[in-house]
């Protein structure tokens, strides 16, 4: 399916709606969710038009790939979650419940996240 760039995080990444972003560089930007799941709860989505890891992942260019895995690393890294531990997700398509068309990677942390529920 194409990308639809009218969706919320092309707006948020052309700066046409805000975000409570903690950061960014050429390659991706963080920002906290806005309806957070836990006690740490922050998006990191791709600088381009990637609806998710489907198209990301095969049609990205390689220094995109890095510095996004990179980025999100380093927020993972930068929210000091690493000793009590922490999750990351990405959704794909209706199966997963996927809401914006535009790849993005959650960071869950703060609190016991409990098992995986699929
Ligand atoms: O998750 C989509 C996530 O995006 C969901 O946790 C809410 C979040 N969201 C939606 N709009 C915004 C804005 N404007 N700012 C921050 N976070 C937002 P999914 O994996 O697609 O189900």
């Amino acid at each position: 399916m194409a990308y639809d760039d009218t969706n919320i995080f092309a707006r948020i990444l052309r700066g046409e709606i805000p975000a409570n972003t903690i950061y960014e560089d050429d390659y991706a930007l963080a920002f906290h969710d806005i309806n957070p799941q836990a006690p740490v709860h922050v998006l990191v989505i791709p600088k381009g038009p990637y609806q998710s890891m489907e198209d990301f992942t095969q049609s990205a260019p390689a220094d995109l790939i890095a510095g996004f895995f990179r980025a999100v690393g380093h927020v993972a890294r930068s929210l000091d979650l690493a000793k009590d531990g922490y999750r990351i997700l990405a959704n794909h398509g209706p199966n997963s419940h996927q809401e914006v068309p535009h790849l993005h990677i959650h960071i869950f942390g703060g609190r016991p996240l409990g098992p995986m529920l699929v």
